[in-house]
């Protein structure tokens, strides 16, 4: 933990540095499968899966729930004579949790550092002033910021949306927030800066203009880039796709939503998508569809990891754990070429009843070690090769001949019809008679995900 922590509080105590142990450790505070100095292909563990906490869920989340007051009482908050003094502790015991965990990034709303003021201008020396202490943890622990975002869902001045909301006063206070929170990322040398359109949406069509805010988000989102490329943002921007909570219906709906959106208005070239798990499941969609969908586009890049429950329709944010889900994640992250400027962003909170100190620690580890487990599988699927093998057999009949003079542009309609007129009715008979082979597919994932040590 090093001196930098000596004289301050301990929030954890009795917590030490989390250390990998094997799969066969006994012990819930120790990693089973995430060993960060392991090499997996051409990287370590940590390089391929760049963890982030996210701050809001972790240290800011209380445990209320529509039906229910605060359940986790935070010592960093109670101790406290002062909001902002709330925000310093809070922002210690962060760093504490960072740095015993063993992640190399966090992820923030400008709110989760800071409180909002009384005025705009109150709520920027708020943030400027939680930022020059960031900085100094971060020096002080090496913990890097991945990504930075503001909290345009929360202020009730929000309710009708931000950048979508029909009053242009709004849209000035969301663009004050936003320039604010772009200064404080690229202050603490943030790797990325995220959108996500809680309230970027409609509750009813029936007193919406649909174009007229669609225009007003890309306009927003035009001129957020114009101002961080200027002063030297070099990160990414990333949209982060939902389909509705808060909203009916949120215009970032989801991977393919944006990407049409990015291109209809000029933006492909400046921002990417931070796919979340469980914002896919909402979508209707699989984790696997979301990452592969943002590869094929070529916005892939980074990602909210959790996972919802299948039996309810919210965002629950649960901790991720299923392998064979990221097994398949990570073989989607894996075939995008890897993380550049994201990583893993545990966009997760443990449930209400989870009181105990532990908890928080428990939770992490066993998210680290899904995807730890899921990038051993992944990597283990692409050097066998026999799954990338079957699909690239799968479509050779592209590779030569007159498949490849389809796929190259070099055929008519006519001359594609022809091949069809030209086979004999023995031919004919058989064409499109291949197994699809989901079944042996299937069964030789497992093996990789069974296979894991
Ligand atoms: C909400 C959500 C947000 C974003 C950041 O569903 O995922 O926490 O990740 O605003
Ligand atoms: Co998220």
């Amino acid at each position: 933990m090093g001196d930098y922590f000596v004289g301050l509080k301990e929030y954890f105590p009795g917590i030490g540095k989390i250390r990998y142990e094997g799969p066969k450790s006994d012990n819930p505070l120790a990693f089973k499968f995430y060993n960060p100095e392991r090499k997996v292909g051409n990287k370590t563990m940590r390089d391929h899966l760049r963890f982030a906490v996210a701050y809001w869920h972790s240290f800011g989340a209380d445990g209320t729930d529509p039906f229910g007051a605060a359940t986790h009482i935070h010592p960093w908050t109670t101790d406290a004579d002062t909001l902002m003094a709330a925000h310093e502790h809070k922002l210690d015991a962060a760093f504490e949790f960072f740095t015993k965990l063993g992640v190399d990034f966090y992820c923030f709303h400008d709110r989760d550092l800071a409180p909002e003021g009384a005025t705009p201008l109150e709520s920027e020396k708020n943030l400027a002033h939680m930022v020059e202490l960031a900085k100094e943890h971060q020096a002080a622990t090496g913990v890097r910021l991945l990504w930075g975002t503001s909290n345009l869902f929360t202020h009730p001045r929000y309710m009708n949306g931000a950048a979508t909301n029909p009053e242009f006063a709004v849209v000035a206070n969301a663009a004050a927030q936003v320039k604010a929170a772009i200064d404080a990322t690229i202050e603490l040398g943030g790797q990325g800066y995220t959108f996500w359109g809680g309230r970027e949406g409609y509750m009813t069509l029936l007193n919406t203009d649909l174009k007229r805010e669609k225009d007003h988000l890309a306009r927003f989102l035009s001129m957020a880039r114009d101002y961080g490329r200027s002063h030297g943002f070099k990160g990414a921007f990333y949209i982060e796709p939902k389909p509705m909570e808060p909203t009916k219906h949120q215009y970032d709906f989801d991977v393919e939503t944006v990407a049409g959106f990015l291109r209809a208005y000029g933006l492909e070239k400046d921002f990417r998508v931070n796919i979340e798990a469980n914002h896919a499941e909402l979508a209707g969609h699989d984790f696997q569809h979301e990452l592969e969908t943002a590869a094929s586009l070529g916005i892939f890049g980074s990602v909210d990891a959790n996972r919802g429950d299948p039996r309810n329709g919210w965002d629950t944010d649960q901790f991720p754990n299923n392998v064979f889900d990221t097994t398949l994640a990570m073989l989607a992250i894996l075939r995008a070429g890897g993380f550049v400027t994201g990583g893993l962003n545990f966009d997760a909170k443990i449930r209400r009843n989870s009181v105990d100190l532990a908890d928080l620690f428990e939770a992490h580890i066993g998210g680290m070690d899904a995807f730890a487990a899921g990038l051993l599988a992944a990597q283990h699927i692409l050097d066998d090769g026999k799954l990338d093998a079957f699909v690239k057999e799968r479509y050779s009949s592209f590779d030569s001949g007159e498949g490849k003079r389809f796929e190259d542009g070099k055929m008519s309609f006519e001359d594609l019809a022809r091949v069809a007129l030209s086979e004999s009715a023995h031919e004919a008979a058989k064409i499109g008679r291949t197994s699809g082979k989901q079944e042996y597919l299937e069964n030789l994932v497992m093996r990789y995900v069974l296979g894991v040590e």
